[in-house]
């Protein structure tokens, strides 16, 4: 459809204006909230990072990207939320510590909160200790976010430190984001890992269910 792929185009060139323009025009012809969301917004971020890999664009345009993804994001929102069930949890969620990359985190807590759990967004760079006073606070679930290499062991240190404050017991604990994998959620010990922002709410549910 000539309105996502133009909606992709505005996000690589982080034209905010128009991905704003085009969401609200893809939804205005009827698209579904989730195809403008996968085939428009997630497309376009992805041919930015395949672009940054490739050497052809720098930090400076990855950024103006991600903001125009964020604007038009804002856009979606309340038509991904929309679309959710009623279901129960409080999830308190954020990106791990040392880590500012928020945009998968808040396309997961967009997609629970769709779904219908109450979402704490504790927000990027969030040390181990508000996680735990988080818990403290009534989250049963906690969903950390992670997008490098160097950030993601701070899911095991949040892990530990939820255990040295006798709390495992109170919550479940989900993690995602591009490095981590199946095996590696197992390894620090979180009850679910998701690829993606729908598999989360899948994951939420099944280990809320466990
Ligand atoms: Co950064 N960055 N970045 N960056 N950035 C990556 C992650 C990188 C892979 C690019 C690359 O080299 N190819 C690389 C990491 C390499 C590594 O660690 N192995 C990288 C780097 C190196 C850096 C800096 C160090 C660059 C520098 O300064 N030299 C720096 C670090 C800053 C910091 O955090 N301390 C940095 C900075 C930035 C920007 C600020 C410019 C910007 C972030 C803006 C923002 O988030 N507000 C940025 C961006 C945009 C990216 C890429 C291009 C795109 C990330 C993104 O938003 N993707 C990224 C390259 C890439 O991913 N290909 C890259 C779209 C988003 C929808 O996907 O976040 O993966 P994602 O989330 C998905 C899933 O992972 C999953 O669901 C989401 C939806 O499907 N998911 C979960 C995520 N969290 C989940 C939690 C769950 C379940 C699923 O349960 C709880």
């Amino acid at each position: 459809m000539a309105t996502l792929d133009e909606l992709r185009e505005a996000v690589v060139d982080g034209q905010a204006k128009v991905a704003v323009a085009k969401v609200t025009e893809a939804l205005a012809a009827g698209t579904d909230a989730g195809t403008v969301l996968r085939e428009g917004l997630i497309a376009g971020m992805a041919q930015v990072g395949k672009l940054y890999e490739d050497g052809e664009v720098f930090v400076p345009e990855m950024l103006v990207a991600a903001r125009a993804m964020t604007a038009a994001l804002a856009v979606l929102k309340p038509r991904l939320v929309e679309q959710g069930v009623a279901s129960s949890g409080k999830v308190a969620i954020g990106t791990t510590e040392g880590d500012l990359h928020d945009i998968g985190k808040n396309l997961v807590a967009m997609m629970l909160e769709g779904s219908g759990y109450e979402i704490v967004d504790l927000g990027v760079d969030v040390p181990a200790a508000k996680f735990v006073q988080a818990i403290r606070d009534g989250a049963n679930v906690v969903a950390m976010s992670a997008l490098l290499t160097t950030t993601m062991t701070n899911m095991q240190t949040t892990i530990e430190a939820i255990k040295a404050a006798g709390l495992r017991d109170h919550v479940r604990i989900v993690v995602g984001g591009a490095p981590i994998t199946k095996s590696y959620a197992d390894e620090i010990g979180a009850d679910g890992y998701a690829e993606d922002a729908s598999g989360a709410v899948r994951m939420v549910k099944e280990v809320l269910a466990a």
